[in-house]
């Protein structure tokens, strides 16, 4: 009987069972690939595929967080498991109001049916990193029925938020309406839902109006119904946001569109695990190789060129070959 020395096994029931402390657990081991990490999710995976991903998007103080806690707590009246992922290129929370976030933040994390966790992005401009979406599988596993990202609208790792979510709500407020880079970035391609917040102040409406002419250039998918305007602070808005992320992914079952998007966001982590192992495994094992060395010495002495140094290296590499011949 294999032993199973990391207790990996012992961590999984404990995830399966909704355990806070073993989800905490097993997402530092992902974070920090530490030892037992591929294991971890390998054993965890068949239990995931039921969570709604939601990624939230949106410049920094837009209101993410506000929207988020509003509708966490809706979904916890009617008895769900809410997962919330908070991503941010530099410390854990900032833009917006920093200590109002934390107090926020611990607010909600105290509550039973809710885990919260902060996580870095791969960089400040360098995208999601894949430790993102593997806490999201923890999260699956541990039962939860929503799975909330939130990230910072900048750079890479807002475009990347629709390789981790089911549907992507875009959070604007009325001034984005004055510039229109925000609207030109090819955003607006990436959300199902749009929302106006701080509809308190000037220029909601017409933000709105826009917000919706833009959709229909945009997105053949999208309607009108997809766009909508709250005031978060006031939770104003809030259930007919509900009401529009319900509706939508109830349309994305009945007509199969979740199942092509659940197989597409399955597809980039395979892609991006077959990725990572060749540029952890197979190219360090090549560049660490006496044979590499060795014509990189010859190529700093102009005694082979680059391409025979490759053909010389896939003699000793099948992977390599096997490209290299195109098979
Ligand atoms: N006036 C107004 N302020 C809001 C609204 N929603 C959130 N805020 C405030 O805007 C600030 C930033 O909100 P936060 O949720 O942290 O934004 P995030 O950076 O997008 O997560 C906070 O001080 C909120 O209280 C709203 O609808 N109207
Ligand atoms: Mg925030």
């Amino acid at each position: 009987m294999p032993t199973d020395k990391l207790g990996i096994d012992k961590l999984v029931s404990g995830i399966l069972a909704s355990n806070k402390r073993a989800v905490a657990k097993a997402i530092t081991i992902l974070e920090n690939d530490l030892p037992g990490a591929a294991v971890l999710l390998d054993q965890v995976f068949t239990k995931t595929g039921n969570a709604q991903l939601i990624g939230v998007t949106g410049p920094p103080g837009a209101g993410k967080s506000t929207l988020i806690e509003k509708i966490t707590n809706h979904w916890l009246q009617e008895g769900k498991k809410i997962g919330i992922i908070a991503v941010d290129p530099s410390s854990p929370f900032t833009g917006g109001a920093i200590l109002g976030d934390r107090i926020r933040m611990k607010t909600i994390s105290s509550k039973k049916n809710v885990f919260i966790r902060s996580m870095a992005t791969r960089g400040a401009l360098g995208g999601l990193s894949p430790h993102i979406r593997e806490a999201m599988q923890i999260l699956d596993a541990a039962g939860m029925d929503k799975i909330i990202v939130e990230t910072v609208g900048v750079g890479q790792s807002e475009i990347d938020i629709v390789k981790v979510a089911d549907t992507v709500i875009l959070v604007t407020v009325p001034e984005a309406g004055d510039d229109i880079q925000v609207i030109k970035s090819g955003i607006m391609e990436i959300g199902d839902v749009f929302v106006v917040n701080k509809a308190d102040r000037p220029g909601a409406n017409k933000m709105e109006i826009l917000l919706k002419s833009m959709i229909h250039s945009n997105n053949e998918n999208l309607t009108d119904k997809n766009v909508v305007k709250t005031v978060a602070s006031e939770s104003q808005g809030i259930d007919e946001l509900i009401e529009v992320l319900d509706n939508h992914y109830h349309e994305f079952q009945v007509t199969g569109k979740l199942l092509k998007r659940k197989k597409a966001l399955l597809e980039l982590m395979l892609f991006d695990i077959i990725k990572n192992h060749f540029a952890n495994k197979t190219l360090v094992k090549i560049k660490e190789s006496d044979q590499f060395k060795n014509l990189l010495n010859k190529l700093a002495k102009r005694e082979i060129e680059p391409y025979s140094a490759l053909t010389e290296l896939a003699e000793e590499n099948q992977i390599l070959a096997a490209i290299l011949e195109g098979k």
